[in-house]
Formats: structure tokens, C-alpha cells, sequence
């Protein structure tokens, strides 16, 4: 975290179990799977940012359950963009509002500008538009939601997918020992900008994963938040053990 963004920071206070708040941008109804950490991610970061978001998200899977035509689960301005360029889209929202409040034609206030996505469009095919975004000193936030594997077409391996897993793109066997490369550290990445604030949460610390997201909201400039989230579908894992698949809060 920047000096400047401790400044931002003056004023925030930390939610705690007693006082999360009850407002609930992303509605129940979407379609994830059984015990889906991901969507439980997201529900507690948009819950943290509150309704006076604007969102941009990558396509997978949490563009594809929320957004089933002719249904959403989402109660704020949501748009789907293409699995690239998520952060590029949430930059030109953020540079077309400042346009129009320096013209009168907007209120001047400052909404919560996130771009979103998974461990495939963040590390993989968008990192070179997060890049961008973070270089031009945007302020927006940035939410990955990583879940360690390409699970929306049927879990093919990312550079998030740790060494030695098993996706269906690096399966075990005779030949192969599963995933053979490292995980790629996009926070490091992140920090390498010089932005003004990163962190990483996992949804076993749910009330931290929601400060977290609330300071990133509240820094001026951009903000990168990596959240851990399994996904029992392509981990094999059995839905109602998710949150106990991660390290536990003593
Ligand atoms: C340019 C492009 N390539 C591939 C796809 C197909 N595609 C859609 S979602 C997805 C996987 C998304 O993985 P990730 O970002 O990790 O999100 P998750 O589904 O795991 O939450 C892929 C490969 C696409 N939509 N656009
Ligand atoms: S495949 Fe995984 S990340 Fe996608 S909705 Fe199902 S549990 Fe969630
Ligand atoms: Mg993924």
C-alpha cells in the first residue's frame, strides 16, 4: 500500500461479523454450481463495495450464471465484455464519467469502478489490458476471482493452476505429472505497477476478503485484489466442504 493510499484510508472502518452489511448487489437466483466458492467471492466483495458500483466482467463463469437471458442476478450496472478486456472497458467508464462531470452532465461523485474476472483473464489472455489499466493510473479496482483453472469451458489449466494439479489439459498420467509449470504470482505482478494498493483473501476469511475489497474501493488509483476461490465442480471436491478446503482462521 502507497503512502497516498493510507491517506484514502483515514476514514475506512472495518466491517466486522457484527456489522456486514445486509445490502446485496448480486441476488441469490443466479445458477453456480452446488457450494461454488467463486460466486460466494463475489457476493462478499460486491456486498463490501455496496450498490454504488458499476461493473465490467470477463466472460466466465460468473458472467455465465448471473446473466442468463432474459434473467440477472445483478441489481447494479453490470456489463459483460469479451474474456480480454475487462479492465480496458471499466477504464473507458471511468474516463467517459469524468468526461461528463467535467461537462456538467454528471453529478460529481465517485462510484466503485470494477473490473472482474478469473484466474484465466487475469493471468492469461487479460493481463495485458490489466497492465495497461494499472500503467495509466486508472481509478478502478480489480477483482480476480481465482479459482485456478479455466472451469466455465471445462476445466482446462491456467497460470494460476498450481504444479502438479490435474486439469483436463494437464492430466496425470504415464507421460505427464499433471500441471508442470508454477503458478503464476499476479499479485507480485500487480505490485510491480506501483499501484497504489494490492492484496490477496481467500473466502475462508470472509470478513477480511470484504475489508479488503473495501479498501481497494476507497484508494484513489488503481486496486488489485486476488481472491482464492475453489470450485468444487473442478476440483473434485464435494460442495459443502469449500470453505474448509482452504487454511481455516485459528
Ligand atoms: C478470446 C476467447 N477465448 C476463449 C474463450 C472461451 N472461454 C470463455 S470462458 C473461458 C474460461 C474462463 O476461465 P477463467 O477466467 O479462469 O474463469 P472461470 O470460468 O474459471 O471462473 C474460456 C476459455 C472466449 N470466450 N474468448
Ligand atoms: S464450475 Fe466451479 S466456478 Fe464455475 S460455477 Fe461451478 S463451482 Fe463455480
Ligand atoms: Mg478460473
Amino acid at each position: 500500500m502507497s503512502n497516498n493510499a493510507a491517506n484514502d484510508l483515514k476514514k475506512f472502518k472495518p466491517f466486522t461479523q457484527k456489522t456486514l452489511p445486509k445490502v446485496e448487489p448480486l441476488a441469490y437466483g443466479h445458477r453456480a454450481c452446488q457450494g461454488c466458492g467463486e460466486v460466494l467471492a463475489l457476493r462478499l466483495a460486491m456486498k463490501a463495495l455496496g450498490n454504488d458500483t458499476i461493473v465490467a466482467s470477463a466472460t466466465g463463469c460468473m458472467e455465465i450464471i448471473t446473466s442468463s437471458f432474459p434473467q440477472t442476478a445483478w441489481r447494479i450496472p453490470w456489463i459483460h465484455v469479451a474474456f480480454e478486456n475487462s479492465s480496458a472497458v471499466a477504464t473507458g467508464i471511468e474516463a467517459a464519467r469524468k468526461a461528463m462531470m467535467r461537462k456538467g452532465k454528471l453529478p460529481k461523485k465517485r462510484p466503485n469502478i470494477v473490473a472482474m474476472g478469473g484466474d484465466g483473464a487475469t493471468a492469461d489472455i487479460g493481463l495485458q489490458s490489466l497492465s495497461g489499466a494499472f500503467e495509466r493510473g486508472h481509478d478502478f479496482t480489480y477483482l480476480c476471482f481465482d479459482n485456478e483453472a479455466y472451469m466455465n469451458t471445462g476445466v482446462q489449466r491456467s497460470s494460476c493452476t498450481p504444479y502438479g494439479a490435474m486439469t483436463t489439459t494437464s492430466p496425470p498420467g504415464e507421460l505427464s505429472m499433471g500441471q508442470y509449470t508454477w503458478k503464476k504470482n499476479v499479485p507480485a505482478i500487480a505490485q510491480a505497477h506501483n499501484i497504489p494498493y494490492v492484496a490477496t483473501a481467500t473466502i475462508a476469511y470472509h470478513v477480511d476478503l470484504m475489508n479488503k475489497v473495501k479498501k481497494a474501493s476507497m484508494v484513489k488509483g488503481p486496486a488489485y485484489v486476488h481472491i482464492l476461490s475453489p470450485c468444487p465442480t473442478g476440483w473434485g471436491s464435494r460442495g459443502r466442504r469449500t470453505r474448509r478446503l482452504l487454511p481455516q482462521p485459528r
